[in-house]
Formats: C-alpha cells, sequence, structure tokens
C-alpha cells in the first residue's frame, strides 16, 4: 500500500520538519485538501500551499479537489507528472472532459466519490482513470467517524474493476483511516490510504514513529 498523508492537519508552525518525517518514512504521496465552502461547508489550502510544497520536496501531491466545477479551477494549480488529481463525481458536469484535461498535464487522473455515489458512476469513465477515491467519510472535515458501508463499497469496487477489466485502476481511501481501518480496507482492495488524525497526526507524538508504524500496518496485512 502507498500512504499520502493529509496535510490539513499537519502543525503548520512545523512544516519542515514534518516533510522531512515524511521524505525519512518514504511516503508516496502528500495529500492536499482544496475546498470551497459551497461543494463542502468547509474551506481549507490553496494553490499557495501547493507551490510552497512544491519548493520544499519532490514527493509528489495528491490533490483532492471538494469543489464545484473543479474544471473551472484546474489551471490555478502547479501539476506536474505523477501527482494525483481527484476530482469528485458529483461537482463535475463534464467529467470525462475534465479528467482528460488532467490526464493531458501528465497527471494521474482520479474520481472522488461521496460515500453515497454508486460504485458504477465510474463505469463510463474507466479509460480516463487512474485512481478511484472513495471517500469513507462525507468530505469537509477532519477528525469524523467512518461511514461503515464503506468497508463493504471498497471490495465492490475492488470486484467491479477487477470485472470491468480495470484491475489496475488503484483505490485510494480517505477518512478515518485508523491503524485498525487501514488494515480492513488494504484486506477489501484499498491500495492508497490517506492518513490523517485518525492515526499519524496526533499531538506531541512523534511523526516520524506513528508514519511508520502506519506503514506496518499496511505492509503487514497482506496475507
Ligand atoms: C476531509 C478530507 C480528508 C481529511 C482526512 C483527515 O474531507 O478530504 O482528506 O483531511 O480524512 O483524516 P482523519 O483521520 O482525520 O479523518
Ligand atoms: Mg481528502
Amino acid at each position: 500500500g502507498k500512504i499520502s498523508p493529509s496535510m490539513m492537519c499537519a502543525d503548520f508552525r512545523r512544516l519542515e520538519q514534518t516533510i522531512g518525517a515524511f521524505e525519512q518514512a518514504g511516503v508516496e504521496y502528500l495529500h492536499i485538501d482544496i475546498m470551497d465552502g459551497r461543494f463542502v461547508p468547509n474551506f481549507t489550502l490553496g494553490p499557495d500551499f501547493v507551490r510552497t510544497l512544491r519548493e520544499m520536496t519532490a514527493i509528489p501531491i495528491d490533490l483532492h479537489l471538494m469543489v464545484e466545477r473543479p474544471e473551472d479551477h484546474l489551471h490555478l494549480f502547479p501539476i506536474q507528472p505523477g501527482d494525483i488529481v481527484s476530482v469528485h463525481q458529483e461537482a463535475s458536469v463534464h467529467l470525462q472532459r475534465t479528467l482528460q484535461e488532467i490526464r493531458s498535464r501528465g497527471a494521474r487522473p482520479s474520481v472522488a466519490l461521496n460515500p453515497a455515489t454508486p460504485i458504477y458512476t465510474v463505469d463510463d469513465i474507466l479509460d480516463d482513470l487512474d485512481v478511484v477515491l472513495v471517500m469513507t467519510v462525507n468530505p469537509g472535515f477532519a477528525g469524523q467517524k467512518l461511514v461503515p458501508a464503506t468497508l463493504r463499497k471498497i471490495a465492490n469496487m475492488k470486484r467491479h474493476l477487477a470485472e470491468m477489466g480495470y484491475g489496475g485502476v488503484e483505490i485510494e481511501v480517505d477518512g478515518n483511516i485508523s491503524y485498525e481501518n487501514a488494515v480492513k480496507m488494504q484486506a477489501a482492495g484499498a491500495d492508497i490510504f490517506v492518513a490523517g488524525t485518525s492515526s499519524i497526526f496526533k499531538k506531541d507524538a512523534d511523526l516520524l514513529e506513528l508514519t511508520e508504524k502506519f506503514r506496518a500496518s499496511i505492509t503487514s496485512s497482506i496475507a
């Protein structure tokens, strides 16, 4: 499995140490939540923060756009080859075109599904996807509780992608990924794990240690 720490959970007073720990732990991505106060009732990070991270590290970025009409805002972000860019199925009217634009900029296109959005909504865009982001909470806030039905949804998505002949599409999961939930989600077929307040970001705890613990929990569970 791959780790994508959720940067909105980071202590911004200690950004350099945080990035240093993630480089040392070898995390695969940095998850950046972008909110518009409309698609979700909150605000978080923005393009300037993405640019700052770019200057600080070569770790690829995993951009999660929780915004209405993401196609209107893609140009604001310094997207690079190797990055993941997720747009919500519920938020993009011309979803296929949006995914194609992400691909044309060299990044890995991903569609994010809210807990209530059925898995079959990916069926007609499978050629345009590298990743499917299965939300395991309703997006908008860190520190929420898992929507239990999403565990079954991950397994259904895994099976469905294989049946459709797209077993190579990676499944990313985001929301309340505790160590215990990560093990269950990995068993259900998840490939990329967003690590937030449920696991690695704990006040007064060692970030590197907890990130290595997270790595161990998604490695040892491979039966
Ligand atoms: C929330 C956002 C997520 C959170 C993440 C935080 O809507 O998309 O990426 O930052 O879920 O992790 P946790 O463990 O606090 O749920
Ligand atoms: Mg997110």
